[in-house]
């Protein structure tokens, strides 16, 4: 009989032992943490009965109310949001509290305050609630910097200050992933003993992998970056073979994947949403505390996800999430050095404004304008080297090249020429713009599609 592996089975590592082992490594930790996750806990196995009973129950539709993001709110969500403000208080260690299904912070009052805040969604993933597929709890966790009054600013902070991050799957099996900052743990719930036992010690994404995953019905109103990169997934030049698309639309059923068998998880910015779908506090965060603690990487498109900080408690922001080569490969795309990004000639909404701008900054001669444009215009291959063209013809290849590159509507919307007397550069009006332009003289940014114009 063997023994070793007899032990091994009924030596069961719950989630409150494994959390115990784990403060026992600080001596001067007095249990708050090990307190505030039982109770966290606590409402992730009352939300998985719940789901599981949910058809039976006649749980799930409408419960007649929308959320704050105007979508509409299932029974269940309401009911999980519950069960989550009332554990989360009780366990008498937090401060601020907020839900996605929650306009405004819970600020809790002073006798049942704590050293926590906690950002949750409660239950994410809600149009698949009536159709039985996975959907889960997220939860991101901050300490209070303070003593004074809790207000919403405590978690007004960047990812990197999570020191707790974690979701749970109610799917095939009601699975707990957590990280407390050193490496990634999942337990899988027990329902005969209806404890979390660890059935996937230190999880490591792989490197890279061939799964991506993404809403590929708003293709059509993403930006440059974003379509290259999922066409590169579909067609890939380098002879890798292509990667499968899975998207189940539950944004913990598709994590949770993409950690265990590794590739890319993008929810992007597109022209209806210039900020993506997922909230920064509760959605992304979390998801970007697991996937750097497993060893993978989590992206907005421009910067580090955790070093986002946000400003208002529902905020959202593009995400680029998944196996570190793969996000690497997205960064690249994005990179201002990278070939990909259109050069100065192609984000000009047509040629005969290029002209003007040359003609009107320079005041070369009108011949001289014509000509450093069409150096430009050879640079980027537009032009043959035999070849001579009439600058209508040029100005219809510079519109073509500039719709490959990053959609036209963007660029015309969110760009116009300078109205300041004498200035010659462009100016933003998009309300997403991250505009700094001096009096229109130097650097304009649109918006992530479109670089630097700094002629
Ligand atoms: P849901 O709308 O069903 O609540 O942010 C919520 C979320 O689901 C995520 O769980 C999911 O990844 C995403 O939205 C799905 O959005 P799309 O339906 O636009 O793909």
């Amino acid at each position: 009989m063997d023994h070793e592996a007899d032990a091994y089975r009924t030596d069961l590592m719950t989630i409150t032992r494994f959390v115990l082992n784990e403060q026992s490594k600080y001596p001067e930790s007095r249990g708050d943490f090990t307190i505030l996750l039982s109770n966290i806990v606590l409402g992730c196995k009352f939300v998985c009965s719940a789901v599981n009973k949910a058809g039976l129950a006649k749980l799930i539709g409408l419960a007649g109310e929308t959320n704050i993001q105007g979508e509409e709110q299932k029974k269940l969500d309401v009911l999980s949001n519950d069960v989550f403000v009332k554990a989360l208080v009780s366990s008498g260690r937090t401060s601020v509290l907020v839900s996605e299904e929650d306009e405004e912070a819970t600020l809790v009052e002073s006798s049942k305050r704590g050293k926590y805040c906690v950002v949750f969604d409660p239950l994410d993933g809600s149009s698949n609630i009536d159709c039985g597929v996975s959907i889960g709890t997220i939860f991101g966790i901050y300490t209070m910097s303070h003593n004074d009054e809790p207000t919403t600013e405590d978690v007004l902070k960047p990812g990197n200050e999570m020191v707790a991050a974690g979701y749970c799957m109610y799917g095939s099996s009601c699975m707990l992933v957590l990280s407390t900052g050193t490496g990634v743990n999942g337990f899988t719930l027990d329902p005969s003993l209806g404890e979390f036992i660890l059935t996937h010690p230190d999880i490591k994404i792989p490197k890279k992998g061939n799964i991506y995953s993404v809403n590929e019905g708003n293709a059509q109103n993403w930006d440059g970056p974003t379509t290259k990169y999922v066409e590169k997934c579909k067609f890939p030049k380098d002879g890798s073979p292509a990667k499968s698309l899975r998207y189940v639309g539950s944004m913990v059923a598709d994590v949770h994947r993409t950690l265990l068998y590794g590739g890319i998880f993008l929810y992007p910015a597109d022209k209806k949403s210039p900020n993506g779908k997922l909230r920064v506090l509760y959605e992304v965060f979390p998801m970007s505390f697991l996937m750097e603690q497993a060893g993978g990487q989590a992206f907005t498109g421009k910067k580090r996800a955790l070093d986002l900080v946000p400003e208002k408690i529902h905020e959202r922001s593009p995400i680029f999430l998944g196996s570190y080569e793969d996000v690497e490969e997205i960064k690249a795309l994005d990179s201002p050095s990278s070939p990909t990004t259109p050069p100065l000639s192609l984000l000009l909404p047509d040629y005969n404004i290029l002209l003007s701008i040359l003609f009107l900054q320079t005041h070369f001669p009108i011949s001289d304008a014509i000509a450093e444009i069409d150096a430009m215009l050879a640079r980027n291959s537009l032009i043959g080297e035999d070849e001579e063209l009439m600058p209508s013809e040029i100005s219809r290849r510079v519109l073509m090249a500039q719709k490959r590159y990053i959609g036209y509507e963007t660029l015309r919307r969110d760009m116009v020429p300078c109205q300041k007397p004498g200035a010659s550069y462009y100016d933003c009006r998009s309300g997403q713009a991250n505009s700094y332009n001096r009096g229109c003289e130097t650097i304009t940014r649109c918006a992530r599609d479109t670089s630097d114009i700094t002629t």
